[in-house]
């Protein structure tokens, strides 16, 4: 393998085409609204873009429930626009990553249409999870799992002849019926789909749910066993712990290795700058279980998620950076650091709530609060821990601008399933989805030329709008490209990792980077910290104390 391969440590941009820059002016964003910023992209310094689904899609989970995987919704353009986003982005120097959703399709895909208009037992049916209910009249489901968005993840569906019928399969929202991926038909289906989309010219895929495709057989039963598992007397029990019958099973890794033969067929030259990759979303634990979709056969990348999830305490951290390092050094790839995403309440948020709050899925008005100036310095120093590790790193649009949540959203302003599948018991991931603000004095704050934008902003995006950052030293924006041209210059990616024990609050590590060594200290403590006198500073998150480190900031130095 090549160790400086591209991908091995690319800081990679997640744009929501939903929420980046709206040309048209509908208030919902698009392939020509992208193209006009991919300028604004590469000042940043980022190496790649992965653009959330645009495909054909009613929008029933903002684009992750797919009609038609080979062409683009109309609210977002068409696919020259998305060949011409291609070809200005690799002008520019930006690799470009599209989402796959294999778990699932939309139930307005042909298939599934087609699947409903079709009897029980036939071929249609097959290609999805449909099974006969229980008891004598079957209008219990087959099993008892729960769909992620709450609820059953079982549908009953009416027969042709208008009799209730069969249950279909979502792990998610109804709309989303899981395929089966036992049949090779679905199988050759996307090896043909990638193919479609590696002819265009991209990069690479973002895999959604890649640890959900294969269901252990028989489908058992799951919530005795998860409650089990939580209960005191878990450790006593002598039932087998046991894997969830729905995600991480052994079948799926099959599956990725045919597709890393594909991904390795469009390489011809060996080059590895021409490198075709995938990147799993696998919300898998322990650390080396994850590990096990980054061997050398199957994905390039899989978000160390363990990262997202730690909270703010330095024992913490340092635990779950060294143990995510270890795992996939273990099977020689590179690790794969993330801090928000749209799928979670933004860092800048996330890290100011009151001590002990952990709101992973979405504030509201009526929830606990976030101090935003709290929030922000933390996100801070936590991005600039983030990049300053070796492997790769995600970037979610927006962060470049210290951008909270909106956690005051009306809620009748939410459009993710989340709310009303969860009977409103969460909030939501609408707060962290929010078009994104370019310039404070203008409608929609530069979003679109239109006032109106499908999530509402929150008026605090207008100090933190991209013209109020460009250019002012000090700013989030000029930090992170500061952060981006130093970790490139300094090759922070391609480094090896030491994690030092160094006090309880302190994060202290040492990157032994090919241009030599780099120390890290992120303080989490109540007190400054003193950094080695005559040390050089190369960059810091926030001002510093007299030369020491102040509360909740980290510094690069050698
Ligand atoms: O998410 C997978 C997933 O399991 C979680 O992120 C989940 O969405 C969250 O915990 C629910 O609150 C992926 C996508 O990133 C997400 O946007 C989609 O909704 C989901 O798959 C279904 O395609």
């Amino acid at each position: 393998p090549d160790d400086s391969a591209w991908w091995r440590n690319a800081v990679i941009y997640q744009i929501y085409p939903r929420s980046f820059a709206d040309r048209d002016g509908d208030g919902i964003g698009d392939l020509p609204g992208i193209i006009d910023r991919l300028p604004y992209l590469r000042d940043l310094g980022v190496d790649a873009v992965w653009l959330s689904p645009f495909y054909v899609s009613p929008q029933a989970d903002a684009g992750y429930d797919v009609a038609d995987y080979r062409d683009i919704d109309p609210l977002f353009g068409s696919l020259p626009d998305a060949d011409a986003l291609v070809a200005r982005a690799h002008e520019l120097g930006i690799r470009v990553i599209v989402d796959l959703v294999p778990n699932h399709t939309s139930d307005e895909h042909p298939w599934f249409r087609a699947a409903l208009a079709a009897p029980a037992g036939s071929p249609e049916r097959e290609r999805y999870m449909f099974r006969d209910g229980q008891g004598a009249d079957g209008s219990t489901p087959p099993n008892d799992w729960e769909s992620v968005f709450g609820g059953p993840a079982w549908t009953r569906v009416a027969e042709p002849d208008g009799t209730p019928g069969q249950w279909y399969l979502h792990l998610f929202d109804p709309k989303q019926p899981d395929l089966n991926w036992e049949l090779p038909q679905v199988r050759e289906e996307f090896e043909s789909i990638l193919r479609f989309w590696l002819d265009r010219g991209i990069d690479g895929f973002r895999v959604d749910v890649a640890h959900g495709l294969i269901k252990e057989a028989g489908l058992p039963d799951w919530s005795a066993h998860q409650t089990m598992l939580g209960s005191a007397d878990a450790e006593q029990s002598d039932r087998p712990r046991r894997r969830a019958p729905m995600w991480d099973q052994d079948g799926v890794h099959e599956i990725y290795e045919s597709w890393r033969r594909v991904l390795g067929s469009y390489n011809t030259t060996g080059d590895s700058r021409a490198d075709r990759i995938m990147c799993a979303e696998a919300w898998v634990t322990p650390a080396e279980r994850a590990a096990r979709y980054v061997r050398p056969t199957e994905f390039h990348q899989a978000f160390n998620f363990d990262f997202l999830e730690t909270p703010w305490r330095a024992e913490s951290l340092r635990e779950v950076i060294a143990s995510s390092y270890a795992a996939n050094d273990s099977v020689g790839a590179p690790t794969t650091w993330v801090l928000s995403n749209h799928d979670v309440v933004r860092h800048a948020s996330r890290l100011g709530l009151p001590a002990g709050e952990r709101r992973p899925n979405g504030i509201g008005v009526g929830d606990p609060q976030p101090d935003a100036v709290l929030g922000l310095r933390r996100a801070r120093a936590a991005t600039a821990l983030m990049l300053a590790l070796p492997g790769g790193a995600y970037l979610y649009q927006g962060e470049e601008l210290g951008l909270p949540d909106h956690t005051l959203m009306p809620d009748d302003a939410r459009q993710d399933p989340t709310w009303e599948r969860s009977q409103h018991t969460e909030r939501g991931r609408d707060g962290c989805r929010v078009p994104m603000p370019w310039r404070s004095d203008a409608p929609s704050y530069g979003f679109g030329p239109g006032e109106h934008t499908w999530l509402p902003q929150p008026e605090s995006y207008a100090a933190l709008a991209v013209d109020r950052q460009d250019g002012v030293t000090g700013s989030t924006l000029e930090l992170y490209r500061s952060m981006l041209r130093l970790r490139r210059e300094l090759r922070l990616g391609e480094g090896s990792l030491e994690v030092e024990d160094h006090g309880s609050d302190v994060v202290s590590l040492i990157n032994d980077a090919p241009t030599g060594q780099v120390h890290v200290l992120a303080n989490l403590g109540a007190e400054p910290v003193a950094i080695r006198e005559g040390a050089q500073v190369l960059l810091a998150s926030g001002p510093l104390a007299d030369g020491a480190v102040p509360t909740d900031t980290t510094v690069w130095y050698r």
